[in-house]
């Protein structure tokens, strides 16, 4: 059963006063985040808005030691970091339960920049947890494409809409072989702090990506992210899932659509709700174009139906 948002317990390690926009997803996110980790952790991160939110020492943001490294090397310096704690512990120098070393990576940082770090980490099973907080686009530095923009989207260097599908990081990061890999996003905050929870207590790499519906890059109303990560789910253009140990399995709503319950509903609405879209689908061509990205979400939805059919 999932975890009732009242059920969340009170702790608070993103404090007020930080600098993020009114209706981040990436900080809800990042606050269910911390009510599942609890204080015992150390953060990384990589520029981005993140660490544009986060204030300056000594006034920061997150209630954790933050460390900020280069955007590249997220994986490498959480790999040094749980390694370096691993040492202390068995040198004992360092008394208690080890803190729970994270990454908190935008998808520029995880589906790009930081890839090949990632991946290495992944490969040597280091102990941490790698989030990818995915709001599709480079936001802080005012909205480019990266690797998790949708076909269709506006950024500002794809000014007539994106002409690729995005990539399936998640699935990638589950081919590497890692004990836990968890799909989530910011309208099933339940379903996030279970799987955070999960991931704390499984011993090396773990990877949680989380869709983060930011207001101005997708151009919709700053209110209505919540909607908007539950429409992104409902028209199955974000799956739930989670993989331990490589098997994996779809989290409610998504497991109805998998298992054909339940229609995703069509992408339309969801697209005309987002003022990224609006440049791609103008004109006489628009209900083919719908049609393409439409058939860019069935064909994950077929292929995720298929791959979890394999268990290793
Ligand atoms: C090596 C390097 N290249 C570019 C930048 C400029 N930069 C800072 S934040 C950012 C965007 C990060 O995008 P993402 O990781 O998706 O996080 P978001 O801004 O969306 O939160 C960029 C390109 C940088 N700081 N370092
Ligand atoms: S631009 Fe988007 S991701 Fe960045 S702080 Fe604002 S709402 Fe959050
Ligand atoms: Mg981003």
């Amino acid at each position: 059963m999932t975890t009732s948002i009242k059920k969340l317990p009170d702790t608070e390690q993103v404090l007020s006063g930080n600098g993020s926009c009114g209706g981040c997803p990436a900080t809800m996110a990042l606050r269910i985040v911390g009510k599942a980790l609890g204080p015992n952790a150390i953060m990384l991160l990589t520029p981005s808005c993140a660490v544009a939110s986060m204030g300056m020492t000594p006034r920061l943001g997150y209630n954790w030691p933050c460390i900020n490294v280069c955007f590249a090397t997220a994986g490498s310096s959480a790999s040094g970091i749980a390694n370096a704690l691993e040492i202390m512990k068995e040198k004992g120098r360092l008394q208690g339960e080890l803190p729970t070393v994270f990454s908190w990576v935008g998808d520029g940082g995880t589906y790009d920049i930081g890839l090949q770090a990632l991946s290495a980490a992944a490969e040597r099973n280091d102990n941490f947890i790698h989030f990818c907080y995915n709001n599709e686009a480079y936001s802080n530095t005012g909205v480019q494409r990266s690797g998790a923009t949708p076909r269709g989207s506006f950024t500002t260097t794809t000014p007539t809409g994106k002409r690729q599908p995005k990539k399936n990081m998640a699935l990638l990061m589950l081919e590497h072989n890692i004990p836990y890999v968890a799909t989530a996003t910011v309208a099933y905050p339940g379903d996030l702090y279970d799987k955070v929870v999960k991931a704390r207590n499984i011993p090396g790499m773990k990877y949680i990506e989380i869709l983060a519906p930011c207001y101005l890059g997708w151009q919709f109303d700053m209110s209505e992210t919540v909607q908007m990560s539950r429409m992104a789910v409902r028209c199955g253009a974000w799956l739930l899932w989670e993989a331990e140990n490589g098997k994996i399995s779809f989290n409610n709503p998504s497991s109805h659509i998998i298992s054909g319950k339940k229609d995703p509903v069509p992408v339309d609405e969801y697209l005309m709700k987002q003022g990224r879209f609006n440049r791609f689908l103008k004109g006489p061509d628009a209900s083919q174009r719908i049609a393409e990205i439409q058939n860019d979400i069935d064909r994950e939805i077929a292929f995720m139906r298929e791959r979890a059919k394999i268990a290793v």
